[in-house]
C-alpha cells in the first residue's frame, strides 16, 4: 500500500487529540521530553492500582481492541493473568500491513516511548515480564526510534530488573517481520517469533491459553495499547465519556485516496463518515468509500451520516477494522481496484488451506475475465464468485480466507458493480 506523503501529520478538525497528542510536539529521542509532556505518569499510576486495578481500569474503560476486532482489552487481560501456566508473554502486534493503514507508524514514529511505556503496564497487568515488539519490517524510521527508546528506558530504570524501582522485571524485544501481511495474524507472529514458517494456527486454544512458546499471551496493537495511558491518567470514567456507549475513547482513522488532505485523523467515536470527509477535502464526485480495508466494505455517498463507530459501521454492513478510509471518486476504474484487492489476497494468502490457497486464485480470476470484458460480468462469473466466496468464509483458518471476499461482495451487492 502506498502511504500519503503527510502521513506523519496528524489531523484533528479542532476535536482534542488524545493518542496523538505529543506527536510532532515531543522529541522521538528524548526521554527527558517525554516525562515533561506527561511520560510515566500512567506507569506510575499502574503500580499504585496493582495488576488487578489496571485490569478492572481498562475493563470499565470499555477498551476494545483496534486490530479491526474490537476484542475486550480487559477480558484478554483478565484471562492471560489468570492462567496457571508460567511465564506469560506479552506481544504487541505493530505489524501494521493491512493496505491503507498507517496510523501505528504515526504513533511509533511520533511518540515512541508512549509504547514502551503501554507495554510495560499491559505486561504488568498480565504477569508477563517479557514483551515482544512485532515490528512490520517496512519500517526502518519506527525501528530506530523505538530501538533507541528501549535503550534509553532500560538506561533510566523504566525498563529491566526493577522497573522504576518497584520490584517488576520487564525487558522488551524487537523482531521484524520480513513483509508478510500473514504475520499480522496473531498465531502466524507467534510461529515467526518462534522461528518456523508464519502460518497461523487454528483457535481455540485462543493465546491467552495458549500462545507464544504454548504461553499465555497477550497480543494487543499498537493504538490499543497507547489508550491504556489516558484511561489510567484521566480514570476509566472520564476516558469513557469520550466516544459512544460501545465505542468509548477516539480513533485513529487513515484517510487516503482522492481527498484533498490525506492522513491520519484522531476523532471521537461516533463522528459521522460525512465529518471525516469534510476534514479531508472530499472529491467532487465521490463514487464510494472503503471502510475498513480490504476486508471491509464500500459505503455510498448517499450513507455519509455512518457513525464511525463498530456498531454504527457493522450495521451499515461493513467495519471500521483497524481505521482505513479509503475514497474513491467518479474517476476510479472500480473492477481494476477490486482485482487489486483479490491480487493482494491471493499473493498473500499462505497457501495453508484448500479454500483459501484455491478460493483467492478462482476469485482473481474471475475479476480478470470481467475487466477484460471492461467492467460487464461473464456469464456464471458473479455466481462463482459468490460460490467461491463463500466456502472461504466458512471455510478458511484465519481471516485473511474468511474476508477475502468481503470487498467484492459489497461492491456488487451495495454499488452495483458489473452491471
Ligand atoms: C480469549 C476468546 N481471546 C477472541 C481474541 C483473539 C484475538 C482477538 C480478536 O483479527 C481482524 C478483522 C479485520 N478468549 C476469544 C479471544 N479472542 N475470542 O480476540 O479475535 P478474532 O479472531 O475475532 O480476530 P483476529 O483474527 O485477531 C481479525 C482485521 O483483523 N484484519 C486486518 C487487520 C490489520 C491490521 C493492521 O494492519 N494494523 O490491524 C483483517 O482481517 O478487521 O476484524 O486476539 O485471540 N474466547
Ligand atoms: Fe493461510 Fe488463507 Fe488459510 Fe489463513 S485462510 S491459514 S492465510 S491459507
Amino acid at each position: 500500500s502506498s502511504t500519503p506523503r503527510n502521513a506523519s501529520v496528524p489531523q484533528t478538525g479542532g476535536h482534542a487529540l488524545v493518542l496523538l497528542r505529543r506527536v510532532g510536539v515531543v522529541d522521538p529521542g528524548s526521554l527527558d521530553d517525554y516525562r515533561t509532556h506527561g511520560g510515566y505518569a500512567a506507569l506510575r499510576r499502574a503500580f499504585t492500582l496493582g495488576p488487578a486495578g489496571v485490569i478492572r481500569e481498562v475493563t470499565e474503560a470499555g477498551l476494545v481492541g483496534r486490530g479491526g476486532a474490537a476484542f475486550p482489552t480487559g477480558r484478554k487481560w483478565a484471562a492471560t493473568a489468570q492462567q496457571p501456566d508460567h511465564p506469560h508473554y506479552l506481544v504487541c502486534n505493530a505489524d501494521e500491513s493491512e493496505p491503507g493503514t498507517f496510523k501505528d507508524r504515526v504513533l511509533m514514529e511520533g511518540d515512541p516511548y508512549a509504547l514502551i511505556e503501554a507495554m510495560t503496564i499491559a505486561g504488568y497487568a498480565t504477569g508477563a515480564h517479557r514483551g515482544y515488539l512485532y515490528l512490520r519490517g517496512e519500517y526502518p524510521r519506527a525501528l530506530r526510534r523505538l530501538r533507541t527508546a528501549i535503550d534509553r528506558a532500560r538506561a533510566r530504570g523504566f525498563l529491566g530488573e526493577d522497573v522504576m524501582g518497584q520490584g517488576f522485571a520487564f525487558e522488551i524485544e524487537i523482531r521484524r517481520g520480513a513483509g508478510a501481511y500473514i504475520c499480522g495474524e496473531e498465531t502466524a507472529i507467534f510461529n515467526s517469533i518462534e522461528g518456523r514458517r508464519g502460518e497461523p494456527r487454528s483457535k481455540p486454544p485462543f493465546p491467552v491459553e495458549k500462545g507464544l512458546f504454548g504461553k499465555p499471551t497477550a497480543v494487543n496493537n499498537v493504538e490499543t495499547l497507547v489508550n491504556v495511558l489516558p484511561i489510567l491518567i484521566e480514570g476509566a470514567q472520564a476516558y469513557a465519556r469520550t466516544g459512544t456507549g460501545t465505542s468509548t475513547g477516539t480513533k485513529l482513522f487513515c484517510v487516503s485516496g482522492t481527498v484533498a488532505r490525506p492522513g491520519v485523523y484522531e476523532l471521537p467515536f461516533g463522528a459521522t463518515l460525512g465529518e471525516l470527509l469534510e476534514l479531508a477535502g472530499p472529491p467532487e464526485t465521490l463514487r464510494a468509500v472503503l471502510l475498513g480495508g480490504a476486508a471491509g466494505g464500500f459505503v455510498r455517498p448517499d450513507e455519509l451520516d455512518v457513525p464511525l463507530t463498530f456498531e454504527g459501521t457493522r450495521a451499515a454492513g461493513t467495519t471500521l477494522g483497524s481505521g482505513v478510509v479509503l475514497v474513491l471518486d467518479d474517476s476510479v476504474d472500480l473492477p481494476r481496484v477490486l482485482l487489486r484487492i483479490a491480487e493482494f489476497f491471493r499473493d498473500e494468502s499462505c497457501g495453508q488451506c484448500v479454500p483459501c490457497r484455491v478460493g483467492t486464485v478462482r476469485q482473481e480470476e474471475a475479476l480478470h475475465r470481467i475487466k477484460d470484458l471492461t467492467g460487464a460480468a461473464a456469464a456464471g462469473d458473479i455466481a462463482l464468485l459468490r460460490e467461491v466466496g463463500q466456502a472461504m468464509r466458512d471455510a478458511s483458518i484465519c481471516g485473511l480466507g474468511q474476508t477475502a471476499w468481503n470487498a467484492v461482495e459489497s461492491a456488487i451487492d451495495r454499488l452495483g458493480a458489473f452491471k
